[in-house]
């Protein structure tokens, strides 16, 4: 049943996947062709979802709305194509909010450590009073972020060199999280030595082991082929992480009303059935990934996240965040100290 239905998504990613070129359709020249960006692999659901809305786009408005998506860092690094869509040379981008934070800090608060247990959580917050806060802060920078976030997935530590099984076992651990501010304070405050790399150098950092782990949803892994370059794999689920789905603020206006209705229906109709998506392969990967030879290390988070508790993580970011937002965050989580 596993295997059919494995097979069933990931042969769908894969022909979905051959998809993202723009398909044949009798229609006049489109009015606008719009470019669409991120770091995640073709056959990320990420991408799979959003070349279905594409589609979709392009028959709604008659031809008219044409999305050219650029997946697998293509047009450069998170940091590339943050400048890219503030400056309006890419139409649309998506990406974890804790690296645009660098640009609108607000939208760290998802990746709070531990804060979420659950996906319930997880979108109670996100799809209610934190989001909203968070596309409030967007709309200040020029930017705007659609309502329904993308799901990246519950991260986990994967390590070349040793099992991490507790806290002490991060003690200098060359770890490589996405550059962003939270991610780097995180894994300090756990003990380890974080270093900032784009998810397109990753792979090849961890060959040379410039760093000996990563941490990552089990999707990103598998479709990254992380695991061929990675042993151990610790369930840490020491963060959720979903990417914001941004226009240029300028492109936005530029498309009639009618149209920005239909672009933003069937975006959002994507990242719903993305989420289920990315739900179900970090829920099934464990035994894909088992089979490439990722050893599978079951921890508790509590030892975790007494570390950054009297490291003075949470007290830390509860400043940096305001007692608004980090309030609206607790009214979901429960306290976080
Ligand atoms: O860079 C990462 O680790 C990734 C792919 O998970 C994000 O987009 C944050």
């Amino acid at each position: 049943m596993y295997d059919a239905r494995r097979r069933k998504i990931l042969a769908g990613a894969g022909a979905a996947a051959a998809s993202l070129l723009i398909p044949e359709l009798s229609f006049a020249a489109p009015e606008f062709r719009l470019k669409f960006a991120n770091i995640m692999p073709d056959n990320h659901p990420l991408n799979v979802r959003m070349g279905e809305a594409r589609d979709r786009i392009l028959k709604e408005t008659g031809g008219k709305v044409e999305i050219q998506i650029f997946p697998n860092s293509q047009l450069g690094t998170d940091a590339d194509m943050l400048s890219q869509v503030r400056s309006g040379a890419i139409d649309y981008f998506a990406s974890s909010g804790l690296i645009v934070a660098t640009l609108v800090s607000a939208a760290s608060i998802n990746g709070i450590g531990f804060a979420f247990q659950d996906y319930q959580h997880v979108w109670q917050a996100m799809d209610g009073a934190v989001g909203k806060y968070v596309i409030n802060e967007f709309s200040k920078s020029n930017l705007v972020a659609f309502e329904k976030m993308w799901d990246n997935g519950f991260r986990q530590t994967t390590s070349s060199s040793k099992q991490i099984k507790s806290p002490a076992d991060f003690s200098g651990f060359k770890i490589r999280v996405p550059p962003s501010p939270l991610w780097t304070s995180l894994f300090k405050s756990l003990g380890a030595a974080p270093t900032s790399i784009p998810w397109g150098e990753t792979y090849s950092a961890l060959q040379t082991h410039v760093a000996d782990g990563l941490e990552n949803p089990l999707a990103g892994i598998y479709f990254a082929k992380m695991y061929e370059v990675q042993k151990y794999l610790s369930r840490t689920n020491h963060m959720w992480d979903g990417f914001w789905f941004l226009a240029n603020r300028g492109s936005w206006e530029r498309l009639p009303e009618a149209f920005r209705a239909i672009v933003t229906k069937n975006v959002n109709q994507s990242a719903i059935q993305q989420r289920a998506d990315v739900e179900k392969l970090n829920n099934e990967l464990t035994k894909e990934l088992t089979g490439k030879g990722l050893q599978f290390i079951e921890v508790s988070p509590a030892p975790f996240r007494q570390t950054l508790t009297q490291s003075g993580f949470y007290k830390e970011w509860k400043s940096k965040m305001g007692g608004e937002l980090w309030g609206l965050l607790e009214s979901v989580t429960g306290p976080l100290a």
